[in-house]
């Protein structure tokens, strides 16, 4: 039979899961739009906390602040009006969840979550709050905020809290930084923020701060940055931001400590949220805001960077933007693989209704090829079809080949039913 045949297609990452993933909806989700999202472990277990302008999730009321437990909605409790930005930073002796955004907890816009009630971060802006950031500069962690405040505790648009006193860095950066993020390109960890300070040329886009003080880059970029993640996409560990972009702009970059680069032919369309995501095959990057377009070839949404070239998510998300990704693993060391989440104010997932959330994931059974719940006849073709192609999700056996040992794997899987 033709589609017998050894096909040596090396593999760079040994899958721990490869099985095609695919979008799913999230039952009894936000009702709402979703701004951000954080996965943390909690006394009840982990949690994927999510953010946004919402009433509630599905019937539960619980405005702008929901968790997810894998199985189910919780109420958050509920904060504020709007919450633009999460976190996990130490306060009163253990990690919380503190959020940002239009919260008026007591006045204040960044509040921690302490027991089952939100306190608000006392010395915490009185106006919106609109990135937060931990960084540990060798004293302890610190929490940064970022607000619309000059002379915010001594420093223009951003402070620290260490706990217990705020303490403003001396000169801030020019505007509100939404993303606030961690590298490491070598030389010790750097807090990057996505405005520049006051002190470094506009041009430089990105600030680092040092532990003791804002500097620029040093490096040019043509775009201003909202959305950072640290991936290592196989030549080590770099920052790639993305931003907001007009036109036929690329809107996506990598930085490796010294200088950016393009990825391919890059995003058009306005990048919101990053994230670096293993679905079985290996780590990759994922790009979502409201790109139209990634590696030259049209995307919804969503678009997925590995091993340098640029592939779609099925169908994307549609009706709206992607506001935030976050991987989460909803039952922990059970058999249920991560999962890329996304929010914001899209509709659809795949083509079907999936408002404001969604979930992109391989099937929990890997013989579901297909992924729609059940195994049977269609996940043998489809298998064979990714097979005779060399796709990089029919290595089965993760021996860096496709070949008869994948095509023997596949039907093992399928006869004992999973
Ligand atoms: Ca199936
Ligand atoms: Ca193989």
């Amino acid at each position: 039979m033709s589609w017998i045949r050894t096909i040596g297609v090396t593999c760079l990452a040994a899958p721990a899961f490869a099985a095609p993933p695919g979008w799913s909806t999230v039952p009894g989700g936000p009702t709402g739009r979703v701004s951000a999202m954080q996965a943390m472990e909690t006394p009840s277990g982990p949690r994927l906390y999510l953010g946004g302008v919402f009433a509630g999730a599905g019937s539960i009321p619980s405005p702008n602040l929901v968790a997810w437990t894998g199985s189910a909605f919780e109420p958050g409790p509920g904060v504020g009006t709007e919450v633009l930005t999460l976190a996990v930073f130490p306060y009163q002796g253990q990690p919380r969840l503190v959020a940002g955004g239009f919260l008026n907890v007591a006045g204040r816009n960044v509040a921690a979550l302490v027991g089952a009630a939100w306190a608000g971060l006392p010395g915490s802006p009185t106006p919106w709050v609109g990135g937060l950031g931990v960084f540990d500069d060798g004293s302890g962690p610190s929490l940064f905020v970022s607000t619309p405040v000059i002379g915010f505790h001594g420093s223009d648009y951003i402070a620290r809290f260490d706990g217990a006193a705020w303490s403003g860095p001396g000169r801030g950066i020019i505007s509100v930084a939404r993303a606030l993020t961690v590298f490491d390109h070598g030389s010790g960890p750097r807090l990057y923020a996505s405005w520049p300070p006051v002190t470094a040329p506009t041009s430089d886009r990105v600030g680092v701060w040092n532990g003791s003080a804002w500097t620029g880059i040093g490096a040019q970029l043509p775009f201003r940055p909202d959305a950072m993640v640290v991936h290592d996409d196989g030549a080590g560990p770099a920052l790639f931001v993305g931003g907001p972009g007009s036109g036929p702009t690329v809107t996506l970059a990598r930085y490796d400590g010294s200088a950016w680069s393009g990825l391919g032919a890059g995003t058009v369309g306005p990048v919101r949220a990053l994230a670096s995501y293993d679905d079985g095959s290996g780590p990759a990057l994922y790009a979502a805001g409201t790109i139209t377009s990634a590696g030259g070839a049209p995307v919804a949404a969503i678009a997925r960077w590995k091993n340098g070239r640029w592939t779609p998510l099925g169908p994307g998300l549609t009706g709206g933007s992607v506001e935030t990704l976050a991987v989460f693993d909803d039952d922990g060391p059970g058999p249920i693989p991560p999962a890329l989440y996304a929010g914001g104010t899209f509709t659809h997932a795949g083509g079907a209704p999936s408002p404001f959330l969604a979930r992109w994931a391989p099937p929990a059974c890997r013989a579901d090829w297909t992924g729609d719940g059940v195994v049977d006849f269609n996940d043998l073709l489809g298998f064979l079809n990714d097979f005779n192609a060399a796709g990089e999700y029919a290595d089965l056996n993760a021996d860096g080949v496709v070949d008869f040992n994948d095509l023997l794997e596949f039907l093992n899987l399928s006869n004992a039913g999973c």
